[in-house]
């Protein structure tokens, strides 16, 4: 549910940014629609010539191109040997090509040649796939519907660009000939969308959804409540959402989601194959549940609803047993709706949270996550207090990031807790990339796309096994962000890279390759309706 939106609400601020955003958004636009006689080159935008199979972007674990390429005609089918779900992929495929190429491209379970897409088993894991090429037709094998949709986002790439346009368009439509054989390197490669400082409706989030599921990543982290707002329903604590809901930075109107439209975000995710991990942060970044019921805070009086930017004022009441009580409803109604075995439970920048209060807290919580049939993720200063069994931990820290709370990460990881890799000078999207960028944050420094890049997390915290990385993730805060296009703009083109280091061996890590690679997204994304970012690094066709 999304509250029309006051108008007064947007600051002069907010307005300018978006001014110069679009700006440099129509600027690209404009030196696209300048160059067209210089004509695109082979076979990224609309070239004759195919995409070579190793363009692709995560990239993939083995490439072995030969033969000739296979071309996709009026004539083609795609033929889907497997269980029901994976007749969606093959639906989903079709979505893809039937607009631009204008084939009928018709979903079947018999026939030869054409597209095929197959369950067998093979050395690919539950995520990855192979695909082979050749001039009879293009066969993508994998275990399950997973891989096989990961397979499907390899395929669209090896296609020219303009088949992502949703309009007919001439082709021709040749894939190179050869084989990749691709399964990620790590099993967590996220996006997070925080939700809370603006509010971002259903249809947005399902737009988010579409792109990041480009790069094969499988979790989709939903930051759900915080100072600024309480974005989902919980029937327990009706004001949470309704008046906890109500506003947003700046002041705008908020909204939040009824179980309904949540239940519709899990299943579109689902339908791109990925996993929503829901985030109720806690016990700090809670002004917006203690301005929904006073009996939460400590004084028993509730504070206003907050629409400012600073983060650690606000914590719920310890030492008070209805803490526990709002805690185990939100953790219960949640966990129904959540399918994903995890929910984060947030514990950052708890500065208003005495240290003993926030161990004891963690102590009571964590085992109301579990007993709720879920996994605690949380940021890593949960590794401050005792993260249960099992528990992930998601470390946001930067270069500069004291050597004690490192070696604190390090040795909860040693001894068992799992770390999803975040850190704020590399993988956080609303970090601005130079001085010139009209949104994002900088206190974690600029954060150009080869800084994003080049970095291993398998080796990236000193004390850590790479045994103990569970993998990556993306986060996005949107403090200074409230539009679809103003998140693809820092997202784009920085998330690609964040997933690579996600999906691809490490010993496919090369700047070089990859930016060359970026720049073959452009025309996609142009095609796509994609607002990105032409960073100076990269050599844009
Ligand atoms: C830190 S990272 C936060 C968020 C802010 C973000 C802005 C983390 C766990 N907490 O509350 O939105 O910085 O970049």
């Amino acid at each position: 549910m999304r509250r029309q939106r006051r108008h007064h609400g947007t600051t002069p601020r907010t307005t300018r940014l978006l001014g110069s955003l679009l700006l440099v958004v129509a600027v690209g636009a404009a030196t696209v629609a300048a160059t067209p006689a210089r004509g695109p080159a082979p076979g990224t935008a609309s070239g004759r010539s195919p995409v070579p199979l190793d363009r692709v972007i995560p990239a993939p674990a083995s490439v072995d191109p030969g033969g000739r390429p296979y071309r996709i005609t009026e004539k083609t089918r795609i033929r889907v040997d497997g269980p029901r779900e994976a007749r969606g992929v093959g639906e989903y495929l079709a979505g893809v090509l039937r607009p631009s190429t204008g084939y009928p491209l018709p979903v079947t379970d018999r026939g030869t040649g054409g597209i095929r897409l197959r369950v067998a088993e093979g050395p690919y894991g539950s995520e990855g796939y192979r695909l082979r090429s050749g001039p009879s037709g293009i066969t993508l094998t994998a275990a399950g519907p997973a891989g096989l949709f990961h397979g499907v986002q390899t395929l669209r790439q090896l296609l020219p660009a303009d088949v992502e346009r949703r309009t007919r368009q001439p082709g021709p439509w040749l894939v190179t000939g050869g084989t990749v054989t691709d399964s990620p390197r790590f099993g967590w490669r996220g996006a997070m969308l925080d939700v809370s400082r603006h509010f971002f409706s259903v249809d947005e989030v399902k737009r988010y959804i579409d792109r990041i599921a480009l790069y094969k990543l499988n979790k989709l982290h939903l930051h759900l409540s915080d100072d600024q707002g309480w974005r989902i329903a919980i029937d327990s604590w009706p004001r949470l959402a309704a008046y906890g809901g109500s506003t947003e930075v700046g002041g705008g109107p908020g909204g939040f989601y009824t179980k309904d439209d949540y239940r519709e975000i899990v299943r579109y995710a689902a339908s791109r194959y990925l996993e929503v991990v829901p985030e109720i942060d806690m016990p700090g970044h809670t002004n917006a549940a203690l301005a929904s019921y006073a009996e939460l805070n400590c004084d028993g009086v509730a504070p206003p609803l907050y629409t400012g930017t600073q983060v650690g004022f606000s914590s719920l009441c310890v030492g008070k047993e209805v803490t526990y009580d709002f805690v185990e409803d939100v953790v219960r109604e949640i966990a129904a709706l959540t399918p994903g075995r995890y929910l984060h439970i947030g514990g950052d920048e708890a500065h208003s949270t005495p240290h003993e209060e926030y161990v004891a807290f963690m102590e009571r919580v964590q085992p109301v996550v579990a007993r709720y049939g879920k996994t605690v993720v949380g940021w890593h200063q949960l590794t401050g207090a005792t993260p249960a069994k099992g528990a992930l931990a998601q470390y946001w820290g930067l270069d500069g990031t004291g050597a004690a709370e490192k070696e604190r990460v390090a040795e909860a990881a040693r001894n068992g807790t799992g770390l999803i890799l975040s850190p704020a000078d590399r993988a956080y999207m609303d970090m601005k990339y130079d001085a010139n960028t009209p949104l994002g944050l900088s206190w974690a420094g600029y954060v150009e796309v080869r800084r994003s890049y080049d970095w291993d997390p398998g080796a990236y915290l000193e004390g850590v096994p790479e045994s103990a990385v569970r993998g990556v993730e993306a986060p996005l805060w949107t403090e200074t962000l409230d539009e679809a296009g103003e998140l693809e703009f820092m997202a784009f083109p920085r998330l690609p890279g964040i997933a690579e280091l996600g999906w691809s061996p490490a010993g496919t890590h090369d700047w070089e390759s990859y930016r060359s690679r970026l720049a073959g997204q452009g025309p996609r994304w142009e095609a796509m309706g994609v607002s990105f970012y032409r960073s100076p690094q990269v050599p844009w066709e």
